[in-house]
């Protein structure tokens, strides 16, 4: 059985989607970024950064009997594509494709978009120079993916897989608050739109992107609050 430890975030819901297009059994336990649960010493021999999304597997275990656990969300999706075979090509100019989409994601757009929203709304003194950087570099990713996605019908090239599932999520965030700011720029995105309108009516993203449901958050047994700084603390093994 897989656990999925996550919070309703574009890289949380990333491995969500990528669980429910798999159809595999998961349980999901939702973990409070927001009350600081990801500093929980537990969580953390699972995330040693202290981050979501985490998962364990129990398919593979140690000598002690402890699941496999598996962190960091292009991880998680390389871990489950190869798990089953599915969405990551198998013939290397394909798979190349794949990934270089996948890490333009994890290196780029994710951290570009989280440090512009950090900026704007996040930050405890204003930076203009900041937001001004962040955004703009955050809508010229979005024309880069405009421009892949008016070449080709997925971001690999022809065929679905774990490059559209990891933009997806952080290229919807981007264009719903950029919209209000930029929407002649946002407007002109046409191959982008059209590309998260499809991939976003696909059920299993729209069942993905609803991971952490209210039951699941209900159901979850973290131990509460816990005081740590953002993204630092005690490295665990
Ligand atoms: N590189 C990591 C980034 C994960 C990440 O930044 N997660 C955020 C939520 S989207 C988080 O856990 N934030 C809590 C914190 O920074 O304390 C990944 O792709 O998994």
């Amino acid at each position: 059985m897989i656990t999925l430890y996550s919070w309703n975030t574009p890289n949380g819901q990333k491995t969500s989607i990528m669980l429910e297009e798999l159809c595999l059994d998961y349980r999901v336990e939702a973990v409070n970024i927001g009350k600081g649960e990801q500093h929980d010493p537990e969580f953390r021999r699972i995330s040693p950064n202290g981050k979501i999304p985490a998962m364990t597997d129990a398919e593979h275990k140690d000598a002690t009997g402890t699941p496999k656990r598996v962190f960091e969300s292009g991880n998680i999706l390389i871990y489950l594509a190869e798990k089953t075979g599915k969405l990551l090509p198998a013939r290397w100019q394909d798979r190349t494709e794949v990934l270089a989409w996948l890490f333009f994601q994890v290196g780029h757009l994710g951290p570009m978009v989280g440090q512009w929203h950090w900026f704007d709304e996040g930050a405890p003194a204003h930076s203009e120079l900041a937001i001004k950087r962040y955004r703009e570099e955050t809508l010229r990713l979005l024309e880069v993916l405009n421009g892949r996605l008016g070449a080709v019908p997925c971001l690999g090239g022809t065929d679905y897989s774990i490059a559209d599932i990891a933009n997806y999520t952080w290229a919807k965030s981007a264009v719903e608050q950029m919209q209000d700011e930029e929407p002649d720029a946002i407007a002109a995105l046409k191959s982008l739109h059209d590309w998260l309108r499809r991939v976003g009516s696909r059920p299993a993203v729209e069942r993905g992107m609803a991971v952490p449901t209210a039951e699941q958050k209900e159901e979850s047994g973290m131990a509460g609050p816990k005081a740590g700084p953002a993204g630092g603390g005690t490295v665990l093994p």
